[in-house]
C-alpha cells in the first residue's frame, strides 16, 4: 500500500518522532502551521475517520492520550493547544491514514479557515 504514514510507521521514511508506543506514533509535521505542529497517528492503517468502527474506540483514546502526553512534554499543556482530525475533501484531508494534528505555541484563530 502506497501510504506515506505507513512508511513512517515501518521506519522506511524518516520522521522527527516525539513519542512511540504499541498503538500510536507522534512526529513533527513536515509543513508546520504553528511553532509546534505534531501528528499523532495509529500504527494501523485507517484511511479516514469514516472508517473507524466501535472496535477502534480504544485506539482513538490512545491517540488523545498520546496528544496530551506530547503537549505536556513540549511544555504547552497549560497555555493550550488544538487537536484536529481532518476528514475528506471539505475537511482538508490530504493524507489518507488518520492523524490527529496537535497545534501549539501561538494563539490560534477561531473559526478555522
Ligand atoms: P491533512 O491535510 O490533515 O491530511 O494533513 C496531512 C499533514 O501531513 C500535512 O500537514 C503535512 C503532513 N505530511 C505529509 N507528508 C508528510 C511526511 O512525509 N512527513 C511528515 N512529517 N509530515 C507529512
Amino acid at each position: 500500500m502506497d501510504c506515506i504514514f505507513c512508511k513512517i510507521v515501518a521506519g522506511d521514511v524518516p520522521a522527527d518522532k516525539l513519542l512511540e508506543n504499541d498503538h500510536v506514533i507522534a512526529f513533527r509535521d513536515l509543513n508546520p502551521q504553528a511553532p509546534h505542529h505534531v501528528l499523532i497517528i495509529p500504527r494501523r492503517h485507517i484511511a479516514t475517520v469514516n472508517e473507524l468502527s466501535p472496535a477502534d474506540a480504544a485506539l482513538v483514546g490512545e491517540m488523545s492520550l498520546a496528544a496530551g502526553q506530547v503537549a505536556r512534554e513540549l511544555g504547552v499543556a497549560d497555555d493550550g493547544y488544538r487537536l484536529v482530525l481532518n476528514c475528506n475533501r471539505n475537511g482538508g484531508q490530504t493524507v489518507f491514514h488518520i492523524h490527529m494534528h496537535l497545534l501549539a505555541g501561538r494563539q490560534l484563530g477561531w473559526p478555522p479557515g
